[in-house]
């Protein structure tokens, strides 16, 4: 357990502010001002101060979970009758943006509960499923994780070997999941394996269920305050009515990840944004050759560029997002979206590095923690490059993955 309030004592104080060059706020509602200004002063309250020594003892404040849930953080874009927000997407992309502005990792824990975990359970879940898990994933009174991902079949998941048997009274479920964030304290899995016609679907396993097992990756340099591991699966006995009846095949873990990548595309920005604003107070503090270096016009280009890359990624988002509400975004104008915001906050990152010369590479800003942060976020839901190829095939028609 981290030493809290030690490390309070001794973090700056976190100063952002937030970045609106071409007035995008006049296009949000005062309700996504609301809560932008509230998962803000969450992330300034009960992260900024501690993420930094989280992140370096590679600890995962499980404590979160429950604050995530009151503020509202777990599925903001379900209803309200099970638990959620009943939020539009902009909503979700705020929370995402500000959460992630904060960490990458802390928004990992979020957005897995609420788009990987709820949106299954919520889209394809029996009314039964609904009532008994959604109500008690949104106030974080439990974690979930989703097992897509196999040791053999990352970018290309139709493969997967993981697969269940119908007994008759249960199901037989064998196979191993890696990779999956937040499994070594989820209370529940929402996982996808194969039935004996080599059809997939979604299926709830429950911590303690025999023969299922969740060890822990250790030795990350990403994402380093957020719990990564595997979900092994050894003749583990899924009661049948912890299928999700609403959808079968490829598409329905594909579905739930349109709603993750979008997601990510806001929450690239909340990193974005944070290494902007990071790297222009250091500039005009830090004095070389008698001048603050934000008078070199090395450095002034930077900046310019970041803004620029950081205002035409909010514009993205805002359209998007609109799209979402409207049910008409297609997969690759998210796959657009998630690959261009992460590619732009990698390179922010890594000029915002630079910027702060050596200083740059301590915990003492973040730049270094959202860099390598985003190296597994530019992997995760699908690489910078599958969703090129995502966008390949939408403008060909021709799939370039096989
Ligand atoms: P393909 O032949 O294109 O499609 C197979 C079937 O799926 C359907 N489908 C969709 N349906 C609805 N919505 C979508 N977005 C869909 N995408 C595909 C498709 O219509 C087809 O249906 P049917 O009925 O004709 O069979 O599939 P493919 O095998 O060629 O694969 C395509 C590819 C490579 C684009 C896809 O598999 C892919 O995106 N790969 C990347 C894998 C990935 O993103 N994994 C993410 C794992 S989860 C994760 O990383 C969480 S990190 C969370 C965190 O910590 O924040
Ligand atoms: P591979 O698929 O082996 O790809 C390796 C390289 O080959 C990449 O550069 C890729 O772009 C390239 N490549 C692959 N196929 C092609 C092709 N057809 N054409 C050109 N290039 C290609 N998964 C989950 O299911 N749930 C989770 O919660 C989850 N959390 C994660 C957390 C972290 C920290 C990380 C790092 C990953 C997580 N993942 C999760 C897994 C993630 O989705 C996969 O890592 C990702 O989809 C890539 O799969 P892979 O790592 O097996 O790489």
């Amino acid at each position: 357990m981290a030493d809290t309030s030690a490390v309070q004592q001794s973090m700056k104080q976190d100063l952002f502010e937030g970045v609106d060059f071409y007035g995008v706020d006049d296009l949000l509602t005062e309700e996504h001002k609301l809560i932008r200004s509230s998962i803000r002063d969450f992330v300034k309250k009960e992260i900024s101060p501690y993420i930094e020594d989280w992140a370096q003892k590679a600890h995962f404040p499980y404590e979160i979970v429950r604050k995530f849930g009151e503020v509202g953080a777990f599925g903001p874009q379900i209803p309200e009758e099970y638990g959620g927000g009943g939020l539009d997407y902009i909503s979700y992309g705020l929370i995402m943006q500000e959460i992630e502005r904060g960490d990458s990792g802390m928004r990992s824990t979020a957005s897995v509960q609420g788009s990987l975990v709820m949106y299954p359970i919520y889209k394809f879940g029996s009314e039964e499923q609904k009532m008994k898990y959604l109500p008690k994933l949104a106030s974080g009174e439990m974690l979930g994780c989703f097992g897509l991902t196999e040791p053999d079949f990352g970018s290309n998941p139709s493969g997967m070997v993981t697969n269940f048997k119908d007994m008759g009274d249960h199901y037989l479920l064998n196979g191993a999941k890696m990779w999956i964030s937040n499994s070594p304290k989820a209370d529940i899995a929402v996982v996808w394996a194969k039935n004996e016609a080599g059809r997939i679907h979604g299926l709830i396993v429950e911590r303690g269920m025999e023969g299922f097992s969740t060890p822990e990756t250790h030795g990350k340099w990403s994402l380093r305050a957020s719990a990564t591991g595997e979900l092994v699966f050894d003749n583990v006995k899924v009661p049948k009515e912890n299928l999700l009846p609403g959808k079968s095949g490829l598409g329905a873990p594909m579905m739930c990840l349109d709603s993750a990548r979008y997601g990510i595309a806001w929450g690239a920005v909340g990193a974005a944004m944070d290494c902007y604003d990071s790297a222009r107070r250091y500039a005009l503090e830090r004095i070389q050759f008698d001048k603050p270096i934000a008078s070199f016009q090395l450095i002034q280009k930077k900046l310019a560029e970041m803004l620029s890359e950081i205002t035409k990624a909010q514009l993205l988002n805002w359209k998007l997002g609109m799209m979402m509400n409207e049910g008409k975004a297609t997969t690759a104008q998210i796959s657009l979206a998630k690959r261009n915001n992460v590619a732009m906050a990698l390179d922010i990152a890594r000029e915002a590095r630079q910027i702060h010369g050596g200083m740059g590479i301590t915990g003492e800003y973040p730049l270094m923690r959202h860099m390598m942060n985003l190296e597994s976020v530019v992997t995760y839901e699908g690489t910078h490059d599958i969703h090129l190829l995502i966008l390949g095939h939408e403008i060909t028609g021709i799939p370039a993955f096989k």
